[in-house]
């Protein structure tokens, strides 16, 4: 095995030219190599192959996907392809929708809640009233004809180097296989070797829940299949799936439904994956011709090639921010025993991976061109998985693109702003035949054929709010990057997002305050015991936000005058948010929170406001945010992944470091997060990966008012630690350092001659940033 992985590793940790990985003999590079390996933060490691899913590990380019088992005796390689979902374009708008709308309205006024629920459930639900899923393009599995026996197991992912490497000896012969998604080739890559000669032989075979038949074509083993029909929606996508074999010695047989090497010295496998999808409503693509494409096109480059431009490319985009949190002995034991052992183990250097692992996963599920990344982000090897692993836009996609402008990944967020793009189509359709609105909009779920009506019961879905709130990732990205043409490319959506609610806004008859009706709390039941309400506080947050931005993205842009007085005029008659009798913010204008039927929900949706809103923070509004840490309190801090992270991120932005801290460790723990560290709802679901990520983030670094605030919510378990690259509003970028938990170095950079002022409790410093970089010992 060349030591090429070595070198990669000191020159990673900086080692190269120190004395310290300079000048070794091999024997000492590769000892260097292991300890360094051991060492690295940035490493996820096992010391057996994964039995079940949630302990494989993932790579993906965006479009396809892998969960790798490292099996010895058979190696399991779990495929998916972004764009093969079940079903095919279709539209769910219900044309009954409208005529019903006035009188669900009047028997909300009315208070007559169960009755308009049931009226909005049996007349203005989407059609079909589910949606489709993503599903599984099937297994690739190699199967090598020998026991499991083996010595000398481990498998590991590499986050620096994008790549899964398994490794073990058996009858004297030390294996390695190497696996990687490359975005920069579009392939999947297998590498095996052996360290003596001829000592490989397998066979290779496809095998799916898919409709799908096995074929050679080119040499190549190629799985073509269809996608399934769903919920009445016909099937209407095929897919392909292809395999070459690059041998180094030996033979490979060729038959349709199985290619068999034998005796070779090293193999490359390359794999590409392709669907007919071209857009929501477009499903002519040809499968076979862009498999074909990416397959000789890499098999041209080798192994080699392949792997150093994939490890190029994916640094590009991982080496822009670094944490370290502190280590400890903790990091030396391997991946799956620290989460095991998280509640009793010191092990801050657990969170720092927890960052990065999120870093890495939407690296390699949601890239220019792909989905964005779904409930289970690329990964999931089902046809029918839980949820539909699909978009669910009241809390869950959000939460997904949390950290992405902060961990410095801005690239990652074009899936999402072309999903919202295309949702801005399929909504205005659903705008006007189901509330005679201008605009668009999108209710609590979407899927690849971006269908916007309210979907599975009126309790979920009736929530006209979900593309309201994608729109803050739209606005967030122009704020974290400052380029207006971005911003005139995406106004019309923002623009028309705002602009269904101008018509789609009541006014209520009681107060006379312009509000959503129907809509909910997402999913959560009020006293009535029905979830439809009028104005719930999310709602209006959400209002404030997108109207807000639209006007302040009208004036930077210097158009739509007229409308940004609208927009300015309908804001202001939007609901406030209240402060209940037991002291907590009020979930809906009527103080229910107390007798609510489910007081520990795991939506804290009116807390939305705190983040990721910064409407309610502890410097402008004091007594909103005491309210806001009493519902908190109310709701406790155990529930789901997602939610026990949602909680993270707003006790860090409460400023409570400690509390915010106590949850992580839950999060963190063998309940939230699988051996392989995808969290846990459970069952697998991403959100908690990207939600704790950013929550992370927002102990160390806040921008609520014009100053950026230096390690607002520190908890004591991290006193000392470094973060590098982390982006902030208004274009910039801080490298900060602390000790004894106080700054130490801060490094600025930004757009030239601008002031940034930086605060610490209450020490408040002013640099400017000439030649766009500042530099200081705080
Ligand atoms: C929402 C949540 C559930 C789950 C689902 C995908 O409905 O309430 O907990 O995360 O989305």
């Amino acid at each position: 095995m060349p030591d090429i992985l070595s070198i990669d590793r000191r020159s990673a940790l900086g080692l190269l030219g120190t004395g310290l990985g300079a000048g070794l003999t091999p024997a000492g590079a590769a000892l260097a190599a292991d300890e360094a390996e051991a060492r690295s933060p940035h490493v996820l490691w096992y010391r057996s192959p994964a039995l079940e899913w949630t302990e494989a590990l993932p790579v993906g380019n965006g479009k396809t996907g892998a969960m790798v088992f490292g099996g010895v005796a058979r190696e399991r390689l779990q495929l998916n392809d972004s764009s093969l979902w079940g079903g095919g374009p279709y539209s769910p708008a219900n044309p009954e929708a409208l005529a019903a709308l006035p009188e669900v309205r009047r028997l909300v006024f009315e208070g007559r809640y169960l009755e308009a629920q049931d009226l909005a459930q049996a007349r203005m639900m989407a059609d079909p009233i589910r949606q489709m899923s993503y599903q599984t393009v099937g297994d690739l599995f190699l199967t090598f004809g020998v026991s499991a026996a083996a010595g000398g197991y481990r498998r590991e992912l590499d986050l620096d180097r994008g790549i899964v490497t398994t490794r073990f000896t058996r009858q004297g012969v030390t294996y390695v296989r190497e696996v990687l998604a490359s975005a920069a080739s579009g392939a999947l890559v297998v590498r095996l070797t052996a360290d003596k000669p001829g000592a490989l032989s397998f066979e290779a075979e496809f095998e799916t829940p898919q409709e799908a038949s096995n074929d050679l074509s080119e040499g190549d083993l190629v799985l073509h299949g269809a996608n399934t029909a769903q919920n009445g929606v016909d099937a209407a996508l095929t897919f392909e799936a292809r395999v070459r074999v690059l041998n180094e010695g030996g033979t490979v047989e060729r038959r349709a439904g199985a290619l068999a090497v034998a005796g070779a010295d090293a193999v490359t496998l390359i794999i590409a994956t392709r669907t007919s999808f071209e857009g929501p409503r477009d499903v002519s693509g040809v499968p076979a011709r862009g498999t074909r494409a990416v397959v000789e096109a890499a098999a041209r480059r080798g192994w080699t090639q392949l792997r150093d431009l994939h490890v190029a490319e994916h640094r590009q985009m991982f080496r822009r921010f670094d944490i370290d949190l502190g280590t400890t002995e903790s990091a030396a034991l391997s991946t799956d025993q620290r989460i095991a052992k998280s509640q009793t183990l010191v092990d801050p250097a657990l969170a720092a991976l927890y960052v990065q692992y999120a870093r890495y996963l939407l690296i390699s599920c949601s890239r220019p061109g792909g989905q964005p990344a779904t409930l289970q982000g690329l990964w999931n090897d089902k046809i029918n998985p839980p949820w539909g692993s699909k978009y669910t836009v009241n809390i869950n996609t959000e939460m997904n693109y949390w950290p992405a402008e902060p961990t410095n990944l801005a690239p990652c967020v074009e899936p999402l702003v072309e999903m919202v793009r295309q949702l801005s189509v399929t909504g205005a359709e659903i705008a006007k035949v189901h509330y005679g609105a201008r605009g668009w909009v999108c209710h609590h779920n979407t899927d690849l054929w971006r269908a916007a009506a309210p979907i599975d019961g009126a309790r979920f879905g009736m929530w006209p709010m979900g593309g309201a709130w994608l729109c803050l990732h739209l606005w967030d990205r122009w704020d974290y990057g400052r380029d207006n043409a971005y911003l005139a490319d995406v106004w019309p959506i923002l623009r028309d997002a705002a602009l269904f609610f101008v018509d789609a806004l009541v006014v209520d008859p009681g107060t006379g305050e312009l509000v959503t009706c129907p809509s909910l709390s997402p999913e959560n039941l009020h006293p009535h015991g029905a979830a439809i309400c009028a104005g719930p506080a999310m709602d209006s947050q959400i209002l404030r936000d997108l109207f807000a931005n639209c006007i302040a993205a009208a004036e930077i842009l210097g158009v739509d005058a007229d409308l940004r007085r609208t927009f300015a005029e309908t804001r202001a008659r939007l609901p406030k948010d209240r402060i209940g009798a037991g002291g907590q913010l009020q979930e809906w204008r009527e103080d229910w929170d107390l007798t609510a039927p489910e007081p520990n929900h795991r939506h804290v949706s009116h807390l939305y406001a705190v983040y990721p809103s910064r409407q309610i923070n502890v410097l402008a509004t004091p007594e909103l945010a005491t309210a806001a840490k009493r519902s908190l309190d109310l709701r406790g801090d155990l529930s789901t992944g997602w939610a026990v992270a949602w909680r993270i991120n707003l006790w860090a932005r409460l400023r409570e470091g400690e509390r915010a801290h106590s949850i992580l460790a839950l999060l963190l723990g063998p309940e939230r997060t699988y051996p392989n560290m995808f969290d846990a709802h459970p069952p697998f679901q991403i959100d908690g990966n990207f939600g704790g990520t950013s929550a992370v983030l927002e102990m160390l670094v806040q921008q609520l008012d014009d100053h950026v605030d230096i390690l607002p919510a520190l908890p004591s378990a991290w006193p000392e630690g470094s973060v590098k690259g982390l982006r902030l509003r208004g274009g910039r970028e801080i490298d900060l350092a602390w000790r004894e938990g106080r700054p130490t170095a801060i490094r600025l950079r930004g757009p030239a001659g601008e002031t940034v002022k930086l605060r610490h409790g209450q020490t408040v410093r002013t640099v400017v940033l000439s030649r766009g970089a500042a530099q200081l010992d705080w």
